[in-house]
């Protein structure tokens, strides 16, 4: 996860549901979190500050004390907020590791029945944000090194990509929408081949009850506008995983223009890059853009 300090303060009181007040005070009177400050004097946070200040809110909500638990180290804070009730125990359950190797091991043999079998069960009992980030990104991460390397084909690499594209697809349509107002446009921008990230954002929006409009991959910037702009989503989510930085930025300045201003837009995936003056909010972490979803 980035240590780069990008959030302005209205962006995380987004993200992590408290007022400007309460991060202010919290700032101030208990030191929780130390911002950056831009040149100007704003304050600016990094992804590991507002996931502290998330698990915090957690920690306070349920009973704790600000003043108490503010300045404790990040490790303690996390086991204390995997003590309350409701909530996970183990942050990355122990038999993930086996299940990517089962996987892997039914790709390499193109057994892919078998890789489509441990994936949906693992899929179906396991949180989406922790499956996607301790199994199928890993999964398919491997298989591209691999497919660098010489160690598995063009075949294995497409065998998986369909699996998860297949997986993805089924697991989105498991979630009824429960307010048709909140629609969601997922896209990648135009050039941009890579959808398994766009369709892991759509499935997330689409487990939050959003209804989603998944337009899958390679969308010039005017198809992007014209699907936001009929179907009156408030939030477009893209994703891009190959594009040249400078090619991501322009990318991205197409859609802003042609994209309604009341509109979010977040860009993740590993090459996603807005440019400085815009208004997409790069998010890499599925698990933060779970609190927007919910907000
Ligand atoms: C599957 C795959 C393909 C499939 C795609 C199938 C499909 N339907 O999507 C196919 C076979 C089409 C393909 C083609 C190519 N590929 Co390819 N591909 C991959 C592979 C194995 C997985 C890609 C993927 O889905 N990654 C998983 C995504 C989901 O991870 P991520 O981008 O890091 O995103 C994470 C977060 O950022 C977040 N996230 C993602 N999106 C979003 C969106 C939002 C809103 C949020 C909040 C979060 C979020 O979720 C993810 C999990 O945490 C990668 C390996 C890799 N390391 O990624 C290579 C890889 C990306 N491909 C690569 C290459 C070179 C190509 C080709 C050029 C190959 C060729 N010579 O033809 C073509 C280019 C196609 C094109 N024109 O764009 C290279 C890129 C090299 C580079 N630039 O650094 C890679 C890295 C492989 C490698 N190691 O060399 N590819």
């Amino acid at each position: 996860m980035g240590q780069e300090a990008k959030y302005r303060v209205g962006m995380v009181s987004k993200l992590t549901g408290l007022s400007t007040h309460t991060l202010r005070m919290w700032e101030k009177r208990y030191s929780a979190v130390v911002p950056e400050r831009t040149d100007a004097g704003g304050r600016l946070y990094t992804d590991a500050d507002v996931n502290r200040l998330r698990i915090l809110h957690r920690l306070v909500q349920s009973g704790h004390s600000i003043g108490g638990i503010a300045t404790l180290p990040d490790p303690e804070l996390r086991q204390m907020a995997a003590a309350l009730p409701g909530a996970t125990a183990e942050p990355v359950p122990q038999h993930l590791p086996a299940i990517r190797a089962r996987v892997m091991n039914a790709i390499e043999e193109l057994r892919i029945e078998d890789a489509e079998q441990i994936l949906s069960r693992a899929a179906l009992s396991t949180e989406p944000t922790e499956f996607f980030t301790e199994v199928l990104a890993p999964i398919l991460i491997e298989v591209g090194e691999r497919w660098e390397k010489g160690e598995l084909r063009i075949a294995h690499e497409h065998a998986c990509s369909s699996v998860a594209r297949g997986l993805l697809f089924a697991l989105m349509r498991l979630y009824p929408v429960q307010d048709a107002r909140r629609r969601a446009v997922v896209a990648t921008p135009a050039r941009e081949n890579h959808e398994l990230g766009a369709l892991m954002a759509a499935m997330l929006a689409a487990m939050h009850g959003w209804s989603v409009l998944y337009l899958g991959p390679d969308l010039p910037a005017e198809e992007i506008g014209y699907a936001v702009t009929s179907t009156q989503a408030e939030l477009l989510l893209l994703s891009i995983t190959n594009l040249k930085p400078s090619e991501c930025e322009r990318q991205i300045t197409a859609i802003e223009s042609a994209v309604p201003e009341r509109v979010a837009i977040f860009a993740g995936g590993r090459a996603a890059k807005a440019p400085a003056q815009g208004r997409t909010v790069v998010q890499k972490d599925l698990s933060l853009l779970e609190a927007v979803l919910t907000r």
